[in-house]
């Protein structure tokens, strides 16, 4: 898709079309006109298509500057993998091939050993079934740009810092760049503010509000890993790599401009523990070594010891509405990164809401509850479930039992595609509500903590069987004999008569 030309007004209009609404929506009782989004990041951009494209007025409010504009910083792209979740709500603005066709594919994941070694493990086994490595910042402003054409509908506000809203009427406070506040109001708040939401914040004061949050003992910093000598890839592109070492991790996707970005997973006491060039050097000559050669000694100690780790964070919420106020993304649901669900979470949230919008006649008194119910559980659920991989990463990946279950379960996926699937395809390559994933392999342990007792009683049985010398029909008879024999000579007699007195006397039972 060419940007610059469209997707255009037009579009917008053949949206309103659809939708039968006016230039502007014309507005019935409880339909909201202004919709306020208060962050410009991957959520609330994606967020403000789907709005303009329904033929509201959108005002996005975000705190930093327009990243369009700011000089990006040489050598920094940070990346993310995208799957279908988060695919199925760019289609739905019309943005999916064109990002896909600026993202590059990974089908398998490229496990690094500690003898520097590699394995593959595929993500699928159909030839769709594949993660696509994006870049964050050109994602976020491709989804802006298209915001932005909808001249009419939406108008972006940078340097804006929500500080204060109600949750009731609208009324919002900004503090903006040259330190001066400014009021608004809108009909309906959309909080896509991020993991330390202002809006959610303002919720979190409400009663009946549940909150939790958990921040995690590793922190991560970012690896710019430069193409070879030749502006080649250093590595296979085509990849997501994998460098698992129980409680250090690296990550690296590959960038379109022949780089990959290496992210280190690492608990902060580490990085404490790491604070001269020596100390980097050897930690990754010993733990990384084929990585180290990749980054580059000098660009690894410089990058190294001139950022200080970013912290991980897990937060739950409920309800993620109140009053004429909703959260949406890593405000509602932050979650460890370690499923690479995080964004795919947040614009499955976009979609959801946009389908519920359709379907409850734009009317917020039902589409605000709605949302909350239909979401809760699912975003709780993925939360558990990327919590629960970052501790199993750790302890499990290199143990024959964890190597094992994956084995079972891809070949029954290949035996029972429609039956079988296992968990992370079904969270990365399916529609189905995360939360009916983790039912689902529930159902799976079930079937397969059956299947060993199965299996385990039938050996001890056949064991058994080859144990023992295996008795002949012969044998059989030999033994039916012994046994009646046995039986005979048991029946023993205590009293007998040769007289008359016998009381069997005359009777067929006598023996004369
Ligand atoms: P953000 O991207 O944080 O955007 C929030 C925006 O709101 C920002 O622009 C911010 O400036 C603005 N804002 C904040 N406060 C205010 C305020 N008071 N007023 C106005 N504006 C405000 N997800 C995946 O799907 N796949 C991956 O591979 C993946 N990898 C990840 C790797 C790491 C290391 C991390 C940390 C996360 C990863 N994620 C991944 C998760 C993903 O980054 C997030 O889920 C996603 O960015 C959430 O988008 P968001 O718009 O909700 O929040
Ligand atoms: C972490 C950081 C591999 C990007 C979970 C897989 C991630 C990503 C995995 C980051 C892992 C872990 C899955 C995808 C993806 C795997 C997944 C994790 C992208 C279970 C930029 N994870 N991530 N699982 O299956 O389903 O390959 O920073 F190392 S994509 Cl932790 Cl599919």
């Amino acid at each position: 898709m060419n940007l610059e030309a469209e997707p255009s007004l037009e579009d917008a209009e053949s949206a309103r079309r659809l939708t039968g609404s006016a230039r502007v929506r014309s507005v019935h009782v409880g339909q909201p006109k202004r919709i306020a989004i208060i962050g410009g990041g991957l959520v609330g951009a994606l967020n403000a298509c789907f709005f303009a494209q329904k033929g509201f007025l959108v005002d996005v409010y975000e705190y930093r500057a327009d990243i369009r504009s700011t000089e990006k910083a040489v050598g920094r792209s940070i990346n993310l993998a995208l799957s279908f979740r988060g695919r199925a709500a760019l289609k739905a603005v019309g943005l999916e091939d064109y990002v896909v066709s600026e993202g590059i594919p990974m089908r398998a994941r490229m496990i690094h050993d500690t003898n520097e070694s590699t394995h593959e493990v595929p993500y699928g086994i159909f030839p769709d079934q594949f993660i696509i490595s994006i870049d964050r910042r050109r994602l976020n402003e491709v989804m802006l740009s298209l915001a932005e054409k909808y001249k009419e509908l939406v108008t972006l506000h940078f340097h804006h810092k929500l500080i204060k809203v109600d949750l009731y009427s609208g009324a919002m406070k900004f503090v903006t760049e040259d330190g001066s506040t400014v009021e608004r109001s809108a009909d309906l708040v959309m909080g896509c503010d991020g993991a330390y939401s202002a809006v959610r914040q303002a919720m979190m004061k409400q009663s009946l509000f549940d909150y939790s949050q958990e921040f995690i003992e590793h922190g991560y910093i970012e690896l710019e890993t430069p193409p070879n000598g030749c502006g080649e890839y250093a590595m296979p592109p085509n990849f997501l790599h994998i460098w698992p070492r129980d409680t250090f991790m690296l990550i690296a996707l590959p960038n379109l401009d022949h780089s990959f970005t290496t992210t280190l997973f690492m608990p902060f006491r580490k990085f404490e523990e790491l604070t001269t060039e020596a100390q980097v050097l050897a930690f990754f000559r010993d733990t990384f070594p084929d990585a180290l050669k990749i980054i580059g000694e000098s660009n690894l100690v410089q990058s190294f010891l001139s950022t200080k780790p970013s912290s991980l964070i897990s937060i739950k919420c409920k309800p993620y509405h109140v009053g004429r106020t909703v959260i949406l993304g890593d405000a509602a649901h932050a979650m460890v990164p370690f499923y690479g669900q995080g964004m795919n979470a947040g614009f499955l949230d976009c979609l959801v809401f946009h389908e519920l919008m359709d379907s409850l006649d734009c009317d917020i008194d039902l589409v605000l509850p709605a949302f909350t119910e239909r979401m809760l559980p699912n975003s709780h659920a993925i939360i558990d479930l990327a919590m629960y991989n970052y501790i199993e990463m750790r302890h499990l990946v290199n143990t024959w039992s964890y190597y094992l279950r994956k084995k079972i379960d891809n070949t029954l996926y290949r035996l029972f595609p429609g039956t079988w699937v296992p968990l992370y395809t079904m969270v990365t390559f399916s529609m189905t509500p995360y939360a009916e994933c983790v039912e689902n392999r529930a159902w799976q342990d079930k079937v397969l903590r059956r299947a060993k007792w199965v299996i385990g009683i039938s050996t001890i049985a056949v064991g058994l069987y080859w144990f023992f010398p295996r008795p002949t029909v012969n044998d059989y008879i030999v033994g039916f004999k012994e046994a009646l024999n046995t039986w005979f000579r048991n029946v023993k007699v205590d009293r007998f008569y040769v007289t008359a007195e016998d009381p069997n006397f005359g009777t067929a039972g006598a023996w004369y």
